[in-house]
């Protein structure tokens, strides 16, 4: 079986899925939780350790501000993992409940802005080459401030903080088309958010959250199109039943997962040349943590594995006779092929464990970090 597209591939973990988190009812703790981001870098270093897919942590400002930034980059080298994109956040704040960067009040805007530059600074500190950013901003009710007026405010305020970005720093805009409020969003889907991108520069790109759909959207036409403009810079990968509920990429529609890859291979964008970062944003709410983003990083390699087997060949030729279902069944052959065995050889292959998820087990790590863990103030989603 040829896995060579797997070269090179490479997963980004959030910082913000070790800490504790729960469901909208109930935040649970757990013995040996990560107290400070040193702490997370170091839970989200045994996924790398254990899959050698996973070398980039997300960081979220301020839930995982320091004080000596150089120092966190030093114990992130010594775990063998980089830090990765900036999370901005605007959500959580009393100041931001009109909105953010599209907050009808000047100083808030003001003060939104002040924070995405206080991110870039945080990336010249660490070396992480891409801003992230989701708004919460929205509208409960129609009337409530002008649609329009609010997208002239958000053009100029994302203006203001690209100017002030790096030549080498890229800007990631996300997309929700619903939360926290319920009437409009202001950056809803990946149409407003690629035409503030396309006039702000060829730096900004667009963010996918496989949650951010609504249910039966076809997102891999979505990936598919922001491919062929050059603009899918990034993906927050994770799965939903309903909603963007955050579980584990994979679990809900591997199908989906699979289709997704697919384009991204038809695309060749599964190598690092393409920039596109396959950065998951998940919260384990129930289920362990660490086994969880291994598991959550091991589905989309096999995703991927499997899309590398579709025999491209064989599809061109049965697209171009319009068989439709043999057509189909080429992508259904590649799906249905048992990737298995074929990734646990080329990882023991690479010096890592066949099993990640069980090794992780055995390593005892939970244990230890339970035991050296005590006292202080457990990190949960949010802090
Ligand atoms: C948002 C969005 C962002 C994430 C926050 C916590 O829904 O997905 O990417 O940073 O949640
Ligand atoms: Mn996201």
């Amino acid at each position: 079986m040829n896995l060579d597209g797997l070269d090179g591939f490479t997963i980004e973990v959030p910082s913000w899925a070790y800490g504790n988190s729960g469901t909208r009812f109930k935040v649970f703790t757990r013995p040996g939780g990560p107290r400070n981001p040193y702490e997370k870098l170091s839970d989200a270093a045994q996924v790398n350790r254990l899959t050698g897919l996973a070398n980039r942590v997300s960081l979220h400002i301020p839930w995982d501000l320091v004080d000596d930034w150089s120092d966190l980059k030093a114990h992130a080298d010594k775990l063998g993992v980089r830090i990765g994109a900036i999370n901005s956040n605007v959500f959580q704040d009393d100041d931001y409940r009109l909105g953010s960067l599209c907050n009808p009040d000047p100083a808030i805007r003001r003060k939104a802005i002040d924070h995405h530059l206080q991110c870039l600074d945080v990336m010249r500190q660490t070396g992480s080459t891409d801003l992230k950013i989701w708004l919460p901003d929205g509208l409960n009710y129609a009337g409530q401030d002008s649609l329009r007026g609010r997208q002239e405010r958000l053009a100029e305020a994302l203006r203001e903080i690209y100017d002030a970005s790096d030549d080498n720093h890229r800007i990631l805009l996300e997309y929700k088309f619903f939360e926290p409020y319920f009437y409009s969003t202001d950056i809803p889907d990946w149409g407003t958010s690629l035409l503030h991108c396309l006039a702000l520069g060829e730096r900004a790109t667009v963010v996918l959250d496989t949650g951010h759909h609504a249910p039966g959207t076809n997102i891999e036409f979505i990936v598919m199109q922001l491919l062929r403009q050059g603009r899918l810079g990034a993906f927050d990968f994770n799965s939903r039943y309903y909603a963007d509920d955050d579980l584990i990429v994979g679990s809900a529609d591997p199908f989906q997962l699979f289709r997704i890859m697919s384009e991204i291979v038809a695309a060749d964008a599964h190598r690092p040349e393409s920039r596109v970062n396959f950065m998951l944003d998940q919260c384990h709410n129930i289920e362990e943590k660490i086994p969880g983003q291994i598991l959550s990083v091991l589905n989309v390699e096999q995703a991927l594995a499997k899309a590398l087997q579709v025999d491209q060949a064989a599809l061109a030729t049965a697209q171009r006779e319009g068989d439709v279902l043999g057509a189909h069944q080429v992508l259904m052959d590649a799906y249905e092929t048992d990737v298995r065995s074929a990734l646990a050889d080329r990882r023991e292959a690479r010096g890592l464990p066949r099993d990640p998820v069980k090794a992780f087990g055995a390593s005892g790590y939970a244990q230890t970090a339970a035991a050296e863990r005590a006292g202080g103030t457990q990190a949960g989603w949010g802090a």
